[in-house]
């Protein structure tokens, strides 16, 4: 078998050119080096100052229970034994991004796709695409919640089919995607807590997204975030407050066709606009927003 390969967005002078991996491949963990594991590391230990009081509890716990440490890069076959045993749910390994087709069918399956490769250590901030440390750390300890997990299969199955009706009805999912599985809020009897992937796995948009006067945050409503664009170069400039897991699995229970019908007759709603009909529990400040568009 020949060894993965890092498949990474190629910089060209006319901008950034996404590449697509198909296949799932073995984790090569003989081959991270010292300075791989030392970036994991090093992120990991960061964000578990940060996200306690911060993440939701089931999120640190299931870290802990899928014993993660700082100490070293977790082998997914060490992790697979305690993540089918708790939900069924099973890690593949994945060489870079997956065409959307190919990552929902993963998630309709209940496998969810890891990146095999960790960020550089000048990059250890910020990359715009996911890594190793992004789909492991961010994603995969929630998938230990029942509930969680099965919001996850209904999205994948709900996904491809939105894949065969229109790009209008795969564009809905996508927000609905980024506005609860990676940047989403929930509240609890403790205060304002985070789930979303996309935020445990950055310190700086850990403390904004909660701390920040500048952000909306707005109560869950399915049909609102499907019209609601978003931002993929800063943090958010609204973010979505669920109530608990069940709310969301519900929120996914109806057939979703009809829904695009009505939201294909709307426009869509930028970033940073709240509604009238939104429940709003902060009313950003804007305060350092870029004017230029949203996605
Ligand atoms: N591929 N490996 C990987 N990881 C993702 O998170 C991912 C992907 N392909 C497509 C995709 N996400 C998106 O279409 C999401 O917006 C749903
Ligand atoms: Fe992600």
């Amino acid at each position: 078998m020949n060894s993965p390969r890092r498949v990474q967005h190629q910089q060209t002078d006319r901008g950034t050119i996404p590449v697509y991996a198909t296949g799932v491949v073995e984790q090569p963990w003989d081959t991270y080096t010292k300075t791989d594991h030392q970036v994991w590391g090093q992120l990991f230990a960061r964000q578990r100052e940060v996200l306690p009081g911060r993440a939701c509890q089931e999120f640190l716990d299931s870290q802990n229970a899928l014993q993660m440490t700082a100490e070293a890069i977790p082998k997914f076959s060490d992790l697979n034994p305690i993540l089918k045993a708790t939900t069924g749910w099973e890690l593949v390994g994945v060489e870079g991004l997956l065409p959307e087709f190919t990552f929902f069918e993963h998630l309709a399956n209940r496998r969810f796709p890891v990146t095999w490769w960790i960020r550089a250590p000048e990059h250890i901030d910020y990359i715009s695409e996911p890594d190793l440390f992004h789909d492991l750390f961010g994603h995969v300890p929630l998938l230990m919640n029942p509930i969680f997990a099965d919001y996850m299969e209904a999205y994948g199955r709900g996904a491809m089919k939105a894949h065969g009706i229109n790009e209008q009805a795969l564009l809905n999912l996508t927000r609905l995607y980024w506005y609860t599985v990676e940047f989403g809020l929930i509240q609890t009897a403790a205060g304002l807590r985070i789930y979303g992937s996309g935020i445990v796995s950055s310190k700086g948009e850990s403390i904004y997204c909660l701390e920040s006067d500048a952000p909306n945050r707005i109560g869950f409503d399915l049909e609102r975030i499907m019209s609601t664009q978003y931002r993929i170069d800063t943090f958010q400039q609204s973010y979505f407050v669920i109530n608990d897991f069940e709310q969301l699995f519900e929120a996914t229970r109806p057939d979703f066709a009809p829904i695009y019908d009505r939201l294909a007759d709307r426009s869509s709603i930028p970033a940073r606009e709240t509604l009238e009909s939104d429940r709003v529990l902060h009313r950003g400040t804007r305060e350092g927003f870029s004017t230029d568009a949203d996605t």
